[in-house]
């Protein structure tokens, strides 16, 4: 079953059990928004999903606690449905979620526990954005006045670190994806023209015949496995080959939230194959005879292409991720996992 059918399924089925009228209708909005990709990116994708939360609580009329963490489970299964790469997403709900249940350890009344959902998401945000900044302060070091960067998708943790070197002076050149099928290089190149910096777009084929001019290349993450493996928009481990062969370094911007708690315990990334209509449309298919089309939203990169990862808490090489993940899930490698 592929992740589209999932999410159908997992979609109809709480509608049909009569569930679907406790879901706020902004809930199911912005669950529909992350999957047509409205809102994209993993930190933005976490963000809004946790931001479903404080919205079920708000809009909650429930008059036990049971209740209560009833719909925010219903809530939480159908926004992790929406994309199933973006770790950052199950990995926000599961912040909000510890609390709730240490909360539950104290007997709170409803509307207590409806607090520390709002206390939980507010911090959640508040933390994740101060991430950004941090990320930004500590991968600009890495920097060099004069660098060329290369970026490929649109990664709101690698234009951190771009946009904070360029208002350090540095004079650095980008050079950045188109990121077929989406375009998503198009949003790049808007925010970092719109800061003033030199950047050339280019198509994602091109990478070997620029690689030599570039001095770091600089991407995101969607997810970052226990063995120090990334996963990201598709493309990104191709760009890493070829940096390697040409001696070009390769960085990975990520906050602590996109490390992937699952890989511990020996799951596997799932990557999310999206319609084919972002390829190519049914009647240009059916011109070229029908070949069956593949359409992965993000691939594999081996933690031996990868120089270092900048995250809030500092620079880490891939082997740490496994340190990162038993300092920041630890306690989930020792239980059954309930959200809510
Ligand atoms: C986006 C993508 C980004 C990561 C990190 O893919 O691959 O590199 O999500 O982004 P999509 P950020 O466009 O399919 O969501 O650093 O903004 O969290």
């Amino acid at each position: 079953m592929n992740s589209r059918e999932e999410y159908s399924h997992g979609w109809t089925s709480v509608l049909s059990f009569g569930v679907g009228s406790m879901i706020p209708r902004e809930v199911i909005q912005i669950a529909e928004d992350i999957k047509n990709m409205r809102i994209r990116g993993a930190g933005k994708i976490a963000r809004a999903a946790v931001k479903t939360l404080r919205i079920t609580v708000q809009k909650s009329k429930a008059k036990s606690v049971q209740e209560l963490l009833e719909e925010l489970r219903n809530t939480a299964r159908i926004v992790i449905n929406t994309r199933p790469t973006a770790v950052s997403l199950p990995n926000g709900i599961r912040y909000v979620s510890k609390r709730v249940h240490e909360e539950l350890g104290r007997n709170p009344t409803v509307e207590e526990l409806k607090e520390t959902v709002k206390k939980a998401v507010k911090e959640f945000i508040v933390n994740s954005q101060r991430a950004l900044v941090r990320i930004g302060e500590i991968g600009a070091k890495r920097i060099r006045k004069g660098d060329v960067i290369l970026t490929h998708c649109n990664s709101a943790a690698a234009i951190s670190v771009i946009l904070t070197a360029a208002h350090q002076n540095k004079d650095i050149t980008v050079f950045a994806t188109e990121t077929r099928p989406r375009f998503q290089g198009h949003i790049t190149c808007k925010i970092l023209r719109n800061a003033g910096i030199d950047v050339t777009l280019i198509i994602d084929s091109a990478i070997r015949l620029y690689m030599n001019r570039i001095n770091t290349v600089i991407v995101g993450a969607d997810a970052i496995s226990s063995n120090g493996a990334l996963v990201n928009k598709i493309g990104t481990s191709t760009i890493a080959l070829v940096a390697r062969e040409a001696r070009t370094l390769f960085f990975v911007a990520a906050e602590t939230y996109k490390f992937s708690p699952e890989t511990m315990i020996g799951e596997l990334i799932e990557i999310e194959e999206r319609d084919i209509e972002e390829v190519i449309d049914r009647e240009e298919l059916e011109k070229i005879g029908n070949p069956r089309v593949l359409n992965p939203a993000f691939d594999i990169t081996p933690p031996q292409y990868i120089d270092l990862i900048i995250t809030e808490k500092g620079i880490i090489p891939p082997q740490a991720a496994f340190t990162i993940l038993q300092e920041e899930f630890g306690w989930l490698a020792s239980r059954k996992e309930q959200l809510f």
